[in-house]
């Protein structure tokens, strides 16, 4: 069977889709995978050099910040700004938008990510991972925060890469979901699960069940339907590995609002815009807390939070049931 690599499935996607396009999306994706690739290489000899544990410091969320979270962030931004295609960045880790290049001389494309999703996972070897979303503006966009902090819905693509026992990268355009597996033997991402479909119904059930108390009555009745109703449990507390877990055997994942977290705690523009992107377009629902679909939120600063809902068709319209 011929192999197919990463690159050559995003160009085949670009002459199908989009044939006039000019390679700068095709550069842009280069630049990501190559920093995945520096990631990965980072994140599997962990235990082996100076990486592992914090920095000392906080970060913009108040959390503390891991050396690997640190490492992982400083290869994004330096290959984001230096590939020639990006005029605006976001970081889970950067207070503000960062701007890229001089007006004049500056590629069309937005990019948020969360360079190390999973950070309080990183010192047990636990899989973590590295999540994206690019949109795309015209060449005299002028770079403001409406202009830039744009719904979900009008993502040009998203993805993430998961540094797991092996690592992956799954990404979309808008058509379809494909799965790529790093092979370490030659370097590169080659196809190895093609046109990613969700399962319509799943048996397992997702959520921090420890934060039970703080959730509302509602949230707190549809797990109770789940937790009864047959399902098992499954939590790894790396959003990007829950993601995929789901996305693969299908079931449910929910991360509400509660009397701590009130606007939830996941990050819209580079946690739960990415993954739901993903999520619709391999046939599966993803939902904020009022049961809107996450995609239509219009984010107020670049680390506004949501409510998170996900999973197989018929898993989350049960959870929702309650809620009518
Ligand atoms: P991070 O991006 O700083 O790692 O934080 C987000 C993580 C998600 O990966 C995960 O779904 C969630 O936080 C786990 O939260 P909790 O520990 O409250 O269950
Ligand atoms: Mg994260």
């Amino acid at each position: 069977m011929a192999e197919i690599s990463v690159i050559e499935h995003i160009h085949s996607m670009q002459l199908k889709w989009s044939p006039t396009a000019t390679g700068q999306f095709t550069s842009l994706l280069h630049d990501l995978i190559l920093s995945a690739k520096i990631i990965s290489r980072s994140v599997t000899k962990a235990g082996l050099v100076d990486i592992l544990g914090g920095t000392g410091n906080i970060n913009v969320q108040g959390e503390q910040v891991q050396k690997l979270d640190d490492f992982a962030n400083s290869v994004m931004i330096y290959r984001m700004k230096n590939c020639g295609v990006v005029c605006a960045l976001g970081s889970e880790e950067e207070e503000e938008l960062v701007v890229v290049g001089s007006p004049k001389e500056r590629g069309n494309y937005v990019i948020f990510f969360d360079p190390l999703d999973g950070s309080s996972n990183i010192d047990a070897n636990v899989s973590i991972g590295t999540i994206f979303s690019i949109y795309r503006v015209e060449d005299d966009t002028e770079l403001t925060k409406e202009n830039v902090l744009r719904k979900g819905a009008e993502q040009a693509a998203a993805g993430y890469f998961l540094y797991g026992p092996s690592t992956i990268m799954v990404y979309s355009t808008g058509h379809g979901v494909y799965g790529f597996t790093l092979d370490p033997s030659v370097g590169e991402f080659l196809l190895s699960h093609d046109n990613i479909k969700i399962p319509e119904n799943g048996k397992y059930f997702s959520a921090n069940l420890a934060n039970y108390g703080k959730w509302s009555e509602q949230d707190q009745k549809a797990a109770d339907s789940f937790v009864q109703g047959g399902y098992s449990l499954r939590y790894v507390g790396s959003l990007v590995a829950d993601f995929h877990r789901t996305l693969l055997y299908g079931g449910i994942f929910s991360y509400p609002a509660d009397s701590k977290n009130a606007k939830g705690k996941l990050r819209l523009l580079y946690e739960a815009n990415p993954l739901s992107f993903l999520m619709e377009q391999a046939g599966g629902l993803a939902l904020n807390g009022s049961g809107d679909r996450v995609l239509e939120i219009v984010p107020e600063h670049i680390h506004t939070r949501t409510a998170f809902l996900f999973g197989s068709k018929n898993d989350v319209e049960k959870y929702r049931s309650v809620f009518e």
